[in-house]
């Protein structure tokens, strides 16, 4: 191809009848067939031309924003750093299956861009919003006499000492040696709760496991008013409710074609430890069509931290391969934009982006260094979190993962493997809260609204921010946690985090796959 002749022939089809012919053309073409293929080339399908006809003149400047193999064919001028740098890949000759059929993705949830205005009162509005919501799915988990809010808890209890249940949000909570002690509040009244570790082992065990500060629980005891009001929770008469506990996606997504999405976030790119290597394999394994995965592959779904950032943390400089925010995103760009046109990717941001790191964070579109993303066919920006409906069928909640760290610090049994990820989100799935422990690391914008509530069950919770790779089909809901394409960071390495480097995580969505759990995904490992 980059055969003196091969150039001359390129040329004089460029010029003569302005048409670009791919690599894999030049390989096939012999000079006397070309008028044929010409004909033929108002099929957009014809594999062997780029499908980009030029009409009238070859214009230089148009062969300039051409794709690389353009400049290889024609040799056009390229500085040798600028053909060194462009990322490049080989491009499918002929269409695999996932080009027959049309992608659908619908955002059904997601968080615009207003400002918070950081108050108390925009907190209280917060909690407020998040109660509400909650309320309704814990009232109908927990059985028994329910009172309307606190204040009427603490006057039932006053007038008639007796088992009741009532809902709020967790605003303290207290070990000592013989009880696990939590200040439940709502809209009008505080309450103080007591589980005893000798009369409620079991709930004891679960309030230590589950229950933390910020979140939406409902609980059943015995209230009275002593000092002040307080609700004694016993095993055999009281009971503590998480919102999303029992809750199940019953409904399989009837998927007839035969289509998979692929999960990837934690790209880093920009880091001195981002392995290009392995992200240039997989874009090329999304480029060969004969490839019986990656030839169904209709989506790529990225859960954040897509480039390593600037000034994320101290000394960050020194582990910057590119040290321009701009330049990472354009990167990031010329990345995707070497994948098939008949995929679409859906991008949220992460903590490494360069947008609002408070929660819920913007869509990248609304970041000035990552506009080169808004200008691609084909790709999504919803904010993080969002929820986003695919191919018609599929919920999928995507969240860049940021609060799964302080959840593992806390949990008295989960760590940094993908066994404490798996615990990590579903604690987030029973909680119904995507950021279920509050007063941790994890900054909150205060807004009126509480948009990192689950509300709805999804099929997918898909999270990155961990760097370590993990799949469960739990209660019908399949918890995915993304592997990343950077290599252990100093930082990692002493805190003893060890990521999953260049794994993709492909689900299946054919019904039939999807029924049969063993089939429904694939993993794929790209450092084979
Ligand atoms: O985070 C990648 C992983 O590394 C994630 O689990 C958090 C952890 N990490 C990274 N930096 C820190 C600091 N400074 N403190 C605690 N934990 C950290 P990423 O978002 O890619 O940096
Ligand atoms: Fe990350
Ligand atoms: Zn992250």
């Amino acid at each position: 191809m980059k055969s003196e002749k091969a150039k001359q022939l390129a040329r004089k089809v460029a010029e003569e009848y302005g048409v670009l012919l791919t690599p894999e053309a030049l390989r096939k073409l012999r000079d006397d067939d070309i008028p044929e293929m010409l004909e033929r080339s108002d099929e957009v399908d014809l594999p062997v031309f780029t499908a980009k006809l030029i009409r009238g003149e070859v214009d230089p400047d148009f062969l300039e924003g051409m794709e690389g193999n353009v400049y290889e064919i024609l040799g056009a001028e390229e500085s040798e750093e600028e053909h060194e740098a462009r990322p490049r890949v080989e491009r499918p000759s002929k269409l695999p299956p996932a080009a027959e059929v049309d992608a659908e993705v619908e955002i059904l949830e997601e968080a615009r861009s207003v400002s918070a205005d950081g108050s108390v009162k925009g907190f209280v509005a917060h909690f407020r919003d998040r109660l509400e919501k909650l309320r309704p799915l814990v009232k109908a988990k927990l059985d028994g006499e329910w009172v309307k809010n606190i204040e009427e808890l603490v006057e039932r209890a006053r007038r008639e000492p007796g088992n009741y249940c009532v809902a709020g949000v967790v605003t303290d909570l207290r070990e000592t040696e013989r009880a696990f002690l939590l200040d439940l509040e709502d809209e009008v009244g505080k309450v103080r709760v007591v589980i005893s570790k000798s009369k409620a082992p079991k709930i004891s065990e679960k309030v230590r496991r589950d229950v933390a500060p910020g979140m939406v629980i409902g609980v059943k005891g015995f209230a009275k008013v002593e000092r002040g009001p307080v609700v004694f929770v016993g095993d055999r008469y009281g009971e503590v409710t998480l919102p999303g506990e029992g809750d199940r996606k019953s409904r399989v997504p009837a998927v007839e074609d035969d289509v998979k999405a692929v999960f990837i976030g934690d790209v880093h790119i920009g880091s001195k430890k981002f392995r290009e290597d392995l992200f240039r394999r997989f874009l090329e394994w999304l480029n060969n069509p004969n490839d019986s995965v990656a030839g169904h592959v209709k989506y790529v779904i990225v859960t954040g931290d897509v480039v390593d950032g600037i000034g994320i943390y101290p000394g960050q400089r020194e582990e910057l391969e590119i040290a321009d925010i701009d330049e990472q995103y354009q990167r990031f760009a010329e990345y995707l934009e070497l994948l098939p046109d008949w995929i679409e990717v859906i991008v949220i941001p992460g903590n490494h982006d360069a947008i609002r790191q408070a929660l819920p964070q913007p869509s990248l579109s609304s970041s000035d260094p990552a506009q080169p993303l808004t200008e691609l066919d084909g790709v999504h920006l919803p904010s993080n979190p969002a929820l986003v409906r695919i191919h018609g069928e599929l919920d999928v909640l995507l969240f860049h993962g940021q609060s799964l760290d302080d959840i593992i610090i806390d949990h008295p049994d989960a760590e940094h493997n993908p066994d404490g990820v798996r615990k990590a989100v579903k604690l987030c799935l029973r909680a119904r809260h995507l950021v279920p422990i509050y007063g941790g690391s994890v900054p909150i914008a205060p807004l009126p609204e509480d948009r990192l509530v689950i509300r709805k069950f999804p099929h997918v919770l898909a999270v990155g921010h961990t760097h370590v790779s993990a799949v469960e089909v739990w209660n019908g809901c399949n918890v995915i946690s993304t592997a990343t394409f950077q290599e252990q960071t100093e930082f990692q390495k002493k805190v003893g985090i060890s990521p999953t480097v260049g794994r993709v995580i492909v689900l299946n969505m054919r019904r039939d796959e999807y029924e049969n759990p063993k089939r429904r995904f694939t993993i794929v490992d790209l450092t084979d």
